[in-house]
């Protein structure tokens, strides 16, 4: 099904409801205790915490292929555990250990997994954009069906990369989905004094391409945007652009002392998206209190398993630290 509407995808069941249930749950989960690790300095990285912004991630990645590829923000969480990657591997990234997907070259901030379909997003905020159009373009060049999705922050979207983005990937009809996280902050800077319009969707006009607002903290709704968008680039049609309406519960990063109203923070608390998708299966009686503890019980059971694992790898040989950057590292460097 694909309404001309934008609202895509198949039609979800039950146990699609459930899994994106507790694929937010792992991610808020995952995001919680590693915090607590991070503090007692037990990992040498934080994170740019999701909490609060779980149904963005998910409901976008949901419905992917194996053909599609990602670029996440470094807040995205989600497209890792919904494209399949494992706490054990972003832990290994974090701990930068022998395991992990860069050997220690890189943070689990910009992991990419190629085999699943994920790109690594760059350190520069909005950096990613471009890349993703460049990836779109590989694709339809390629002749793959696959479709790329881009995630960014509104912060990012006053950047220049995502104007120059937008505006290339319409012109060349790349087959790419923008999924903007309006989070209504950029680190402490409100959105409105970044920009001077209310919704970023709006953008899209600009540049001859589809532009929707979402409700960000409605996975499902997430989820049928996102198909919507994923069709029409699948069928030749090109870009599209979603804002998706969130709210991060917590500050941009564990150093960052918390200077948004308290009311706001509550506000849109009542709107966290875990609960918003339980109450909704309790009420269809798809999943009770009971199998909700024993899905988070069994989270936390991986993740614990998970770290003493990670913590038991060694670190990669100092020698490795060339190997997949430089073509020709000890020449080039004149060493
Ligand atoms: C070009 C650039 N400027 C500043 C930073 C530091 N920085 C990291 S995240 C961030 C805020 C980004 O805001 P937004 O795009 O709204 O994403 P959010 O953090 O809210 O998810 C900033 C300023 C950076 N990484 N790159
Ligand atoms: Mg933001």
């Amino acid at each position: 099904m694909d309404r001309k509407d934008g609202i895509g995808g198949r039609e979800l069941t039950t146990k699609d409801l459930v899994e994106m249930y507790r694929l937010m749950l792992q991610s808020r989960c995952f995001t919680e205790q590693v915090l607590v690790w991070y503090e007692e300095g037990r990992l040498p990285q934080g994170l740019h915490p999701s909490v609060g912004q779980e149904a963005v991630g998910v409901g976008a990645c949901y419905g992917l292929g194996p053909d599609d590829w990602v670029i996440p923000s470094l807040r995205t969480a989600e497209a890792f555990w919904t494209r399949g990657v494992t706490m054990l591997e972003q832990l290994n990234a974090m701990l930068g250990n022998a395991a992990s997907v860069s050997r220690g070259k890189e943070t689990s901030h910009h992991a990419g997994y190629p085999e699943r379909g994920i790109l690594a997003g760059t350190g520069i905020v909005g950096g990613s954009i471009p890349v993703a159009v460049g990836g779109a373009l590989a694709l339809k060049m390629r002749g793959s069906e696959g479709v790329m999705v881009s995630f960014f922050g509104d912060g990012a979207s006053n950047r220049g990369d995502f104007h120059e983005a937008l505006n290339l990937a319409a012109v060349l009809e790349a087959p790419v989905v923008f999924v903007c996280e309006n989070n209504l902050y950029a680190q402490t800077v409100p959105a409105a004094v970044g920009m001077a319009i209310e919704d970023i969707a709006d953008r899209a006009m600009g540049y001859g391409m589809p532009g929707r607002v979402v409700d960000g903290q409605d996975v499902v709704a997430v989820y049928a945007a996102t198909q919507g968008a994923v069709g029409r680039a699948r069928r030749g049609e090109g870009p599209t652009l979603l804002e998706c309406k969130t709210y991060r519960f917590l500050p941009h990063y564990p150093i960052f002392e918390e200077k948004r109203p308290a009311e706001e923070i509550e506000r849109w608390r009542e709107r966290d998206p875990i609960e918003m998708l339980g109450r909704r299966l309790e009420e269809e009686g798809l999943l009770d209190e009971q199998g909700k503890l024993e899905m988070e019980e069994a989270i936390e059971a991986e993740l614990q398993e998970a770290i003493g694992e990670a913590e038991g790898m060694p670190m990669p040989d100092p020698q490795e630290v060339f190997e997949n950057v430089y073509r020709e590292p000890v020449e080039a460097m004149g060493l």
